[in-house]
């Protein structure tokens, strides 16, 4: 048994714990970050590709941008295409100057392993059999194996970054908890394919065939999904399925041309949205995935994981800087008002652009309405448009 001990004990080398480990020592506060997977696979897994302002700010402002601002795409705006038209939500203009980043959340955890590793940090890949121990004492502990050994790091705290299949949620008793959650009927059926983007901005498409959405990650890659029933087997996809359903919901009036290409990456999302409270339990705090997951229509789910964990290391930096533990005792309630924020505004987006699978005439109709009023309404274009770029950290 190898002992091992730091202040924080991080689970998850995801965009939470990796951040949340960066945070903390620029807070000159000491962590170490454990990780099931390889090294190589959290930096190759496909996943979010939309930053908020406040998470592109925060990787400006902590210096791990460097990549972001020479590779990543600023758009000022995105469009809502319906009944065969495109409106623009000029996104920039109605926020005051808020915009959002295209970068691909697995760059973004390249470049935070790269900035702790070169920092000194300390990132244990490859563990296996995580356990939490001692959450409600004064030093609680992690467990695992790594590298053929079994380890026992004592914290002072513990941060559950392990997403939503991770082991730190069940330590907080079932009792204790609050789960919140719907399972929507229908999924996601997302491609990475080396084409060049037909739009240069995000094109969300209300079809009565189903959801789709253009997006990208470069010039020369475009990342393109299609709403799909939830147990849709990507066996019953081929390429061509795909394009021509892509071209089907993509297209309007004037004709889109919608670029194809090798598809390099494809995949099912299903989609739910969860939340568990409280987000803390003893000295066992939640952040990201681990305690809440949002539809992808509203490009939520990484930049909250980075707002929990940008709330949770304000909170451990006054306790250890001797301000107390009032911030910290108040973190789940903090991190869950934008948390609540984002899971409306996901479903929101979400119900208001996806077929139900009844196609039920009425709701169709609620959706146009909903469409159309958002696009004519410069108070309704703005609410959108304040959320979708995000609201500013707290
Ligand atoms: P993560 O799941 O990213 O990271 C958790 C980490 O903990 C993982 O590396 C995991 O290997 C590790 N882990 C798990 N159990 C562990 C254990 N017991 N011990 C140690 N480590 C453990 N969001 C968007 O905004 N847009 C999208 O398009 C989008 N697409 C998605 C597609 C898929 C397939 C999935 C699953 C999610 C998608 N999301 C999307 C949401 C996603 O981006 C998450 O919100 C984001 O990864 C959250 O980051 P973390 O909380 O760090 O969790
Ligand atoms: C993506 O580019 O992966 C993406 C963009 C916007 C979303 C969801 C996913 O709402």
């Amino acid at each position: 048994m190898k002992p091992l001990r730091t202040q924080v004990g991080i689970v998850g080398a995801g965009p939470a714990g990796l951040m949340l480990s960066h945070l903390l020592h620029l807070h000159g506060i000491e962590s170490v970050v454990i990780e099931t997977r390889s090294r190589a696979y959290v930096e190759q897994r496909v996943r979010a590709g939309v930053l908020e302002h406040g998470t592109a700010e925060l990787l400006e402002q902590t210096g791990v941008d460097t990549r972001m601002r020479r590779e990543g795409l600023v758009h000022h705006g995105i469009a809502l295409r319906f009944l065969g038209q495109d409106h623009r939500i000029d996104m920039t203009e109605l926020t005051g100057g808020r915009s959002i980043t295209v970068y691909g959340q697995q760059e973004v955890v390249k470049d935070l392993i790269t900035a702790r590793l070169s920092a000194g940090g300390v990132i244990l890949f490859d563990v296996d059999d995580v356990v939490t121990h001692d959450v409600t004492s004064q030093l609680p502990m992690l467990s695992f194996t790594h590298a053929g050994e079994r380890v026992e790091l004592r914290c002072d705290y513990i941060a559950g970054c392990d997403g939503f299949h991770g082991v730190c949620r069940a330590a907080i008793p079932e009792a204790v908890q609050n789960v919140y959650e719907r399972v929507y009927p229908y999924a996601w059926l997302g491609i990475l394919a080396r084409a060049k983007p037909a739009s240069d901005e995000l094109i969300y498409s209300y079809h009565p065939r189903g959801f789709a959405l253009l997006s990208m990650r470069s010039t020369e890659i475009s990342r393109l999904y299609l709403q799909v029933p939830p147990d849709e087997a990507l066996s019953d996809w081929s390429d061509d399925r795909i394009w021509q359903e892509l071209h089907r919901r993509l297209d309007t009036e004037r004709g889109f041309a919608l670029h194809e290409g090798p598809i390099l990456e494809r995949g099912v999302t299903g989609m739910r949205s969860f939340v568990v409270e409280p987000m803390q339990y003893g000295r066992l705090f939640l952040a990201g995935d681990a305690a809440h997951i949002v539809p992808p229509t509203g490009a939520k789910g990484m930049n909250l994981a980075i707002a929990d964990v940008f709330a949770l290391s304000r909170a451990l930096s006054a306790f250890y800087r001797g301000q107390g533990s009032t911030a910290l005792e108040n973190y789940s309630a903090t991190a869950l008002a934008r948390v609540w924020r984002a899971e409306h505004f996901s479903w929101w987006m979400t119900s208001m652009l996806h077929q139900l699978p009844d196609g039920d005439p009425f709701q169709q109709k609620l959706q146009l309405a909903q469409l159309s009023y958002v696009v004519s309404s410069r108070a309704a274009a703005t609410s959108l448009a304040e959320n979708y770029v995000g609201l500013p950290l707290v």
